[in-house]
């Protein structure tokens, strides 16, 4: 049986009333992945000719309409609301999230240089889940395109912009090497660069940001009040399925045991905050 609730995400263009499918809400595990690894990734079950439609069109545009993109490619609403996108945006960023009017076309052209490391914004970083990215790849990105890179686990480390991009390679950076029509949800303060693009075609990623209205009151996904009930397992580590394992023990880029005390302090914040218990 497909569970209906009902949502209202208040898009800038005055953005329609949502339904919400319960089947497409995250499980405890995925919110707990989320709040530890700061990404989650969805891959919409669209027609491939949807996504290459997209892609041709962003092919064939000379300039960068910035936040204008959804009204130069209008079908990029479907990915907006399409309703995977709106469980994750509901489950991680409450009822009432906003899809901000701020949005970007990151054309990587062929040839051009990798990107540095960098969190976006200004260096006021939070320790809520109250904003995050969601990156929209219309076509399969390969190692050669210059793929996004990100830093799992680094949302809570704020660090200078200019001392970031002196780092090369990062223990356990991810190269966003993903299939057409995939979204990634990235917590606003993921380190991330490119690597270059070393292929003959543009690499496309429309960037949409989006914003908490609301702190919870009750969480918002497909929730099990005993979540957080299992024995704790230091064995298990990255390994860990369950959320009291997962916020506890996982350190996907292996941080110093004083670093790591400190961000699974702001896990248990996050993930309390979540169940509106603060
Ligand atoms: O083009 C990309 O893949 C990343 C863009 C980026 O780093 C950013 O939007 O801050």
């Amino acid at each position: 049986m497909v569970n209906i609730i009902t949502s209202t995400p208040i898009a800038d263009n005055g953005a329609a009333t949502q339904m919400i499918d319960k089947h497409y809400l995250l499980s405890d595990v995925e919110v707990a992945k989320f709040i530890t690894y700061g990404y989650h990734m969805v891959e919409l079950d669209l027609p491939a000719s949807f996504h290459e439609q997209i892609a041709q069109q962003l092919d064939g545009l000379q300039s960068n309409p910035g936040d204008a993109i959804t009204e130069t490619i209008p079908e990029l609403w479907q990915i907006l609301e399409h309703p995977a996108v709106v469980g994750a945006l509901t489950s991680l960023l409450g009822h009432n999230y906003r899809v901000n009017s701020h949005r970007h076309w990151h054309c990587k052209e062929p040839d051009s240089p990798y990107m540095h490391w960098h969190q976006d914004s200004t260096n006021n970083r939070s320790t809520q889940i109250d904003r995050f990215l969601g990156l929209y790849y219309p076509r399969t990105i390969t190692p050669d395109m210059g793929p996004t890179i990100i830093v799992p686990g680094t949302q809570f480390r704020n660090a200078p912009t200019d001392r970031m991009a002196t780092y090369t390679n990062i223990r356990g950076q991810l190269p966003l090497n993903v299939k057409a029509g995939t979204v990634a949800f990235t917590h606003y303060d993921l380190w991330h660069g490119t690597g270059a693009n070393r292929s003959s075609v543009r690499r496309h990623m429309i960037k949409f940001l989006f914003n908490r209205t609301q702190p919870n009151s009750a969480p918002t996904w497909n929730h099990d009040p005993d979540a957080l009930n299992k024995v704790r397992d230091w064995n298990l580590r990255d390994k860990a399925e369950d959320v009291n394992n997962i916020l506890t023990f996982v350190n996907p880029i292996g941080v110093s045991q004083s670093d790591h005390y400190k961000e699974t302090a702001i896990r248990r914040r996050c993930w309390a905050e979540l169940r509106g218990e603060s």
